[in-house]
């Protein structure tokens, strides 16, 4: 009997082992099965391309800080459009290496001229190949390749006249498929400045032709013309919270501020002593902002909380104005604000966490 029991004990240990390590192994199983569909699954972000003609005016330098500041956004390039797009991708491989962003890719747009811009001052010491994250020589290459790759619709926020998206759109129209327009484009009701006449908003005029090649691609569109993004402008306590937090990408926008504003100074009068073209540029950085257009067309990327949209028929002509014809293509267009004084409050938090 006592033997009978003790192999009966030794066969339901036995079991109880065989149990356990199936127990184990399944475990182990399930938890590597876990972890190949989280690295398969596609992120939450939103993928993003930002077409920038920075270094003109100086409101994608604050966009490019926005996106950065946005954790909804994965941004999978960034390329340089008009003029000399190279001297431009020494200025955004500079921003993105402060920002610890090298993660991300520049790509320098179609190159119009090997002239200087406003920003060039900031970067002049700047290798673009001392850049640790990939340059793109041909970005319009970059941006279809990116498009064309991309597991989710990507979205190609835009924020200057569209030679490079022209280009793309000429090369591989199929990237109209996988992608969707984020742009500060147009002036629809209102002109500069909130005027009651509108204007050939010059991101338009400048390239009406690539307009309206971006704005009859089958692709679903969206646009801050001046109506709303024209508006934008910190001033006082919001815009000192910016201007005095000193944080990487902060000291970075505002020495661009300043070389860009500087820049302007000395070039309407070249007799200014470099002492006098000093103290105006601080009068000018110390107070306000210039107007923030492009910043909005990020803030678009990912919500259209803070504004009014209407699905309107735009028709851009070749003149550069973005008109309400019945002809044109139906695109969503943030007309007005719900509340400025909350999307000001917004950018400033973004800029300054
Ligand atoms: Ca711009």
């Amino acid at each position: 009997m006592s033997g009978m029991r003790t192999s009966l004990n030794l066969l339901s240990r036995t079991t109880v082992t065989w149990i356990a390590l199936l127990a184990i192994l399944l475990l182990v199983l399930t938890a590597g099965a876990s972890g190949a569909a989280s690295a398969s699954r596609p992120s939450r972000k939103i993928p993003v391309i930002f077409d920038t003609d920075i270094c003109d005016d100086i409101d994608d330098t604050w966009a490019l800080a926005l996106l950065l500041q946005s954790p909804e956004f994965d941004v999978k390039l960034v390329t340089t459009a008009v003029g000399n797009t190279k001297s431009k991708a020494k200025t955004v491989a500079k921003f993105l290496e402060i920002a610890g962003r090298t993660d991300i890719p520049v790509g320098i747009g179609v190159q119009q001229s090997k002239g200087s811009h406003r920003q060039d001052a900031w970067a002049k010491d700047y290798k673009l190949s001392s850049y640790p994250g990939t340059i793109h020589e041909d970005g319009v290459k970059a941006l279809i390749d990116t498009v064309m790759k991309s597991r989710k619709r990507i979205k190609v926020i835009a924020v200057g006249p569209l030679p490079n998206i022209g280009a793309a759109l000429g090369r591989e129209p199929r990237i109209a498929e996988n992608a969707e327009f984020v742009g500060m484009h147009g002036s629809v009701r209102l002109g500069y400045g909130g005027s009651k006449k509108i204007s050939a908003e010059y991101n338009v005029r400048a390239s009406a032709k690539d307009c309206q090649k971006a704005f009859t691609a089958p692709w679903r569109i969206t646009i801050t013309p001046l109506d709303t993004c024209g508006l934008v402008r910190l001033k006082g306590e919001k815009y000192q919270r910016v201007f005095k937090k000193n944080s990487p990408i902060t000291r970075a926008l505002m020495e661009n501020y300043r070389a860009w504003q500087k820049q302007g100074l000395r070039k309407s009068d070249e007799d200014l002593s470099e002492a006098e073209l000093n103290k105006r540029t601080d009068q000018r950085v110390n107070s306000s902002s210039s107007t923030l257009f492009d910043t909005v067309a990020i803030y678009l990327a990912m919500s259209s909380e803070l504004v009014k949209m209407e699905k309107l028929p735009i028709r851009v002509d070749d003149e550069g104005y973005t008109r309400i014809d019945d002809s044109g293509t139906v695109i969503k267009c943030a007309m007005a604000w719900k509340d400025l004084g909350v999307f000001e409050d917004y950018l400033v938090d973004r800029l300054t966490k």
